[in-house]
This record gives structure tokens, sequence and C-alpha cells, in this order.
């Protein structure tokens, strides 16, 4: 039988709470069909990698690497996470590239390599995930691993003119051209992909929904497979959360009052500040929403290693406080500001109990907490979800009202149209967005890309032989 083997920079161990899109999708694909997952443990040591454990649950094999600390700093918080993630996010103003980090991304990339070859056989279908780990592919085949690769990349891609600001694009690109398919969450970064090979690697693309592509050295596949979620269990666990004392204690706070409900890992690309502000215009420009009003924004920090995201915490404490300063009053805070991370149990609870879910990023590969918020409402009185244009998410989520975050005015009216907004408008609204997040879930997400790369390597084993 086909094994399936995910492959991620961190894996998310049982029990363990971890903020982030991909974590918990993963966890939730892997649950479905069992298989291994192979990744970083979360631990550094002072050496270089060693094999650290593999644990058991379930159907689920967890293989988990250690990491160098040096190793790690420059892999993940160098060429990851302060070139690619900024790159792929449209910001390349905070793009820091150096050879020598761009050298301990492909190191551990090899790491990576050589131990997780010893897990595969060949009829594996392995899955490898995210920006961190493009090399994987071309490095596995280099220790003669036949099976099938796929990899997902859960960013937006760039376009060319962007991508080709880094030195080193075209290595990425014959990196990404060694997979048997190639998957994005959007037609459009799709599209990106597209230019790229036919503008800059001179490649020949083959329209046939997944596209063929003749760029690298040989051919292969990419697609769209837009990530959706388990919407029963996020579902339930909503209906279930006010039996949560964390939720009770939170509708008790309330008073009434309509709750604005932000979650998004502290990061620069969720367009926290650009929220922040839009509120405190919406207290100043319309007095009638003071003390009916409280925003609830839970960021749990992340990525502490890299300078702006420091930087973006201390500037979300200062205009927290201002806002909070200017129109507090002795029983009523207007912004509730907190990095801790809570249970889904709680935060599925939280989500239920908001008028208003505000998913506002300037760049964001697709958004989960978008979809978390609309499968978390009560159908019979829903609230409303305010969400960029600029996630992924926008394009399957036309029934919410979209906005641009650089434009003030705009996100303060969407505010009020939110808080404002009738019953029979929030019910068809929240129809909509229901049927297609249970037409794309995480079920059909997890099928499209396997089956896609099922058939991918059929074709190019056919063409081998041949
Ligand atoms: C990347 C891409 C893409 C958040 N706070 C807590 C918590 N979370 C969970 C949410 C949600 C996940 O983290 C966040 O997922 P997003 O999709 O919103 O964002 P990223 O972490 O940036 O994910 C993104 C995703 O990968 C999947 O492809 O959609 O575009 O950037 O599930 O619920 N979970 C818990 N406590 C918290 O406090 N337990």
């Amino acid at each position: 039988m086909t094994r399936l083997v995910v492959v991620s920079n961190r894996v998310a161990l049982p029990n363990e709470l971890k903020p982030g899109g991909l974590a918990h999708a993963m966890r939730s694909a892997l649950r479905e069909i069992g298989g291994i997952w192979f990744g970083w443990s979360g631990r550094t040591t002072s050496q270089t990698a060693s094999m650290a454990q593999i644990q058991r649950e379930g159907n689920v094999t967890f293989a988990t690497l250690d990491l160098g600390k040096r190793d790690h700093e420059e892999y993940y918080a160098g060429f990851a996470n302060r070139t690619l993630w900024p790159l792929f996010h449209f910001r390349p103003s905070l793009v820091d590239f150096t050879r020598q980090t761009w050298a301990a991304y492909r190191r551990v990339n090899a790491i990576f390599a050589e131990h997780l070859a010893r897990f595969i056989e060949p009829d594996d279908l392995v899955w490898i995930h995210d920006y961190h780990l493009i090399p994987l592919a071309s490095l596995l085949r280099e220790r003669g691993i036949r099976a099938r690769l796929g990899f997902f990349l859960h960013t937006p891609f760039p376009p060319p003119e962007l991508l080709n600001m880094l030195p080193v694009h075209r290595e990425l690109f014959e990196a990404l051209a060694d997979y048997d398919l190639v998957g994005f969450h959007t037609a459009d970064y799709l599209r990106a992909f597209r230019d790229y090979i036919l503008l800059e690697a001179h490649g020949e693309v083959n329209d046939t929904g997944v596209i063929s592509v003749r760029g690298g050295r040989r051919s292969f596949r990419a697609g769209v497979f837009p990530i959706g979620i388990d919407v029963p269990e996020v579902s339930n666990l909503a209906a279930a959360a006010h039996a949560h004392p964390g939720c009770a204690q939170l509708h008790e706070s309330l008073q009434g009052r309509a709750l604005m409900i932000g979650v998004d890992r502290l990061d620069y690309s969720k367009g926290l500040p650009e929220r922040f502000r839009a509120f405190g215009r919406l207290l100043e420009e319309y007095p009638e929403f003071k003390r009916q009003v409280t925003f609830l924004q839970i960021a749990p920090v992340s990525r502490t290693e890299v300078a702006e995201y420091r930087q973006l915490k201390r500037e979300l404490e200062r205009i927290a406080g201002g806002i909070n300063g200017r129109f507090a009053e002795p029983d009523w805070t207007p912004v509730r500001y907190l990095n801790n991370a809570y249970p889904h149990a709680a935060l599925t609870g939280y989500y239920r109990q908001a008028r208003v879910g505000l998913v506002t990023p300037l760049r964001d590969g697709m958004n989960l907490v978008a979809k978390e918020y609309v499968a978390s409402q009560d159908g019979d009185d829903p609230g409303v979800l305010v969400l960029s244009r600029f996630a992924g998410a926008a394009r399957q989520m036309g029934g919410a009202i979209l906005v641009n975050p650089h434009d003030q005015d705009g996100m303060v009216n969407a505010m009020r149209a939110a808080i404002t907004m009738p019953l029979a408008d929030r019910r068809a609204r929240w129809r909509e967005l229901m049927d297609g997040l249970e037409r794309e879930d995480i079920t059909a997400w997890r099928r499209s890309f396997l089956a896609a790369l099922d058939v991918t390597a059929e074709a190019r084993d056919g063409r081998l032989a041949g």
C-alpha cells in the first residue's frame, strides 16, 4: 500500500499547542490516513544534527531531528525567515540576503535529506511543505530516491519582477523543478510561477488544468490546491465551547457589548498595526461605538529570533496602549491585546462570540483563521467576516466584506458595516461562505494534491521507462 510521508520544517508533536496554519492542517490530514511526519523537533543542540526520536500516536509516526544551534539560526531565522518570507510576502525592503545564510539553508536541507532518505520506500508519496525546504527534492534525488515527491507552498508566490531580485532565484527555481508536482493555494500564485517560467527560465507551459512545465532539467507539473479546514470539527468545538470556563468568562466580561476579534501569529504580514489604527479611527469618527464595541486581538508571538518581529511587538504595544489611553473608561477597555496562545477549544468559542471577525493581512498565502471564524458561527445568528483582498482566502470567500488594509477609510467603513449588518444579510453571507468551506475542505485539499501527485509520478515513470 502507498504510504504518505509528510515533511515540514517543524513537526507538531501530539498534544503540543502550536499556533500556525501548517501544523494544524497537517495534523488533520495525517490523522485521517496515517503516515510519517518528518521534521525538526523544536530543539537545538550545540553540535550538528542528530536523529532525535521516533514517537507513535495512533496511525501517525513522528520522526524528529534536533538541529545544531548555528545551523538552525542561519537556516530558519536567516534564509527562510529573513530572505524568503519577506520576499514571498511582497516586502522586498525587509529582505536580507547573504551567501552565508543561503549556504546554511542548503546545508540544513542536506541534513534533512540525509536522515529522511532512510525512511523513504520506493512506493511512498512524499509530500514536502513550504519555503524552508525547497531544495529537498534535488537533494533526495541525488541520493537515488525514486519515490514521488510533491511540494506545497503555503505562502504566496511572488511575481517574477520580485522573485528575480533574489540573487539565487534561478537555483531556487531549478530546485522546484526537481519535484514531480508543485502546489499553490490560488490561481494568482500559479500564474506568477508560470510567468517566471516563461519570462525568466524560458520554459514551456502546457495548460491543462494542472500545468505541465518544461523549464528545469525535465518536465514537472504545477497546480492550484486551496487548503481548507475540517469544518465539522471546528463547528462542533465552537458549539460546545459555552461549557469552556474561558468562554463563559469572556461572555460575562463583555456585558452585552459587541465583540470584534482578530487571531494571528504576531507577524508583519498580518497587517496588525493597520487593523489597530483603523479600530482607533472607528472610535474617533463614530463615537456612538464607544462603550458598545470591544476589540480582542489574540497574537501569539512568533519568530522572536528575527528583529522585525520584536520590533512589531513593541509597535503594537504602543498603538494598543495609545488607543486605550485615549478612549478607555474605568469600566471599558476598547482593545484587549493578548500575546498568549489558546487551545482551539477556547479559540473557537471566542470566534463564535464575536459579531465581527477581522482578518486583514497585507499578504497571506491563504489564511485559515478566516475559515475557522466562519465555521465557528451559530448559523441562526452568525457574525460577519471582514477579509483582506490580499489573503488567498479572498479568492474563495466572496461572502465576506472584502477590504484593502492599506485603505484606512475603507477599513473603518467595513468595520462599521459589519457591526451594524442586519440579521438577514448576515445569514445569507454566512450560508454562502459555509457552502464554500464544505466544498473545499481539508480532505478535498489532501485528496486532490495526492491524487495529482500519484498521476504525475506515473507519467514520469512512464517517460523514464520509455
Ligand atoms: C501559513 C500561511 C496559510 C492562531 N492562534 C492560535 C492558534 N492559531 C492557529 C489558527 C490557525 C493557524 O494558527 C493560523 O493559520 P493561518 O492560515 O491563519 O496563518 P499562518 O500561521 O501564517 O499559516 C497561511 C497556512 O500556512 C496554511 O497553508 O493559510 O497563509 O501563512 O489554524 O487557529 N491556534 C491555537 N492557539 C492560538 O492562540 N491553538
